[in-house]
């Protein structure tokens, strides 16, 4: 799972942010261990001098045998991890890609048991949605997880409308075992 976001607003971010989600599916496909998925797409943003062109990136890596989840952060907000009726957040201080010419991906891990759900959104969510957000997945039952969390994107986008000039992403997993 995925989610950049572009510095910034409008067309440069979003196409940014773009190229970064298709670079780094491509390089994993390819085959391209994580962080250097993260490496190559770094450098590919720093080619042009000049051109300042800076995205964070969030992946959660999930074995799906074994449950173990690394969440790779760069520049990235913080992740919410819903256990058994209570949120955690996870966060992990490091700097968008983009910027400097050496990057070193900064991870943390766990593992994720069934029922567990993972969030990941952007940073135009705030820290006061993203507290709601958390208390309203805590009492997610069951039913279609995409359509909450799309709700509760929506939700954070309209109590933050107006004060903020930033859009809000949201993507949820969450693990079932069949
Ligand atoms: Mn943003």
């Amino acid at each position: 799972m995925v989610l950049s976001d572009g510095m910034g607003t409008g067309a440069k971010a979003a196409v940014s942010a773009t190229l970064a989600v298709s670079l780094c599916e491509n390089l994993i496909k390819a085959g391209f261990g994580i962080e250097a998925s993260i490496k190559s797409i770094n450098s590919a943003l720093i080619v042009k001098p000049g051109e300042e062109m800076s995205v964070t990136l969030d992946i959660a890596a999930i074995d799906l045998y074994t449950g173990q989840l690394v969440l790779y952060k760069s520049g990235a907000a913080a992740t919410l991890i819903r256990r058994s009726g209570k949120c955690i957040k996870v966060e992990l201080p490091s700097l968008p890609l983009g910027i400097l010419r050496d990057c070193d991906p900064v991870c943390t891990k766990g593992m994720l048991e069934k029922g567990d759900i993972a969030l990941l959104t952007s940073d135009g969510i705030g820290d006061e949605s993203l507290k709601s957000i958390g208390e309203k997945l805590q009492v997610f039952k069951s039913g279609e997880l995409a359509a909450y969390v799309r709700q509760l994107a929506a939700d954070a986008k309209n109590s933050c409308e107006g004060k903020k000039d930033d859009d809000i992403t949201a993507i949820a997993v969450a693990l079932v075992k069949d």
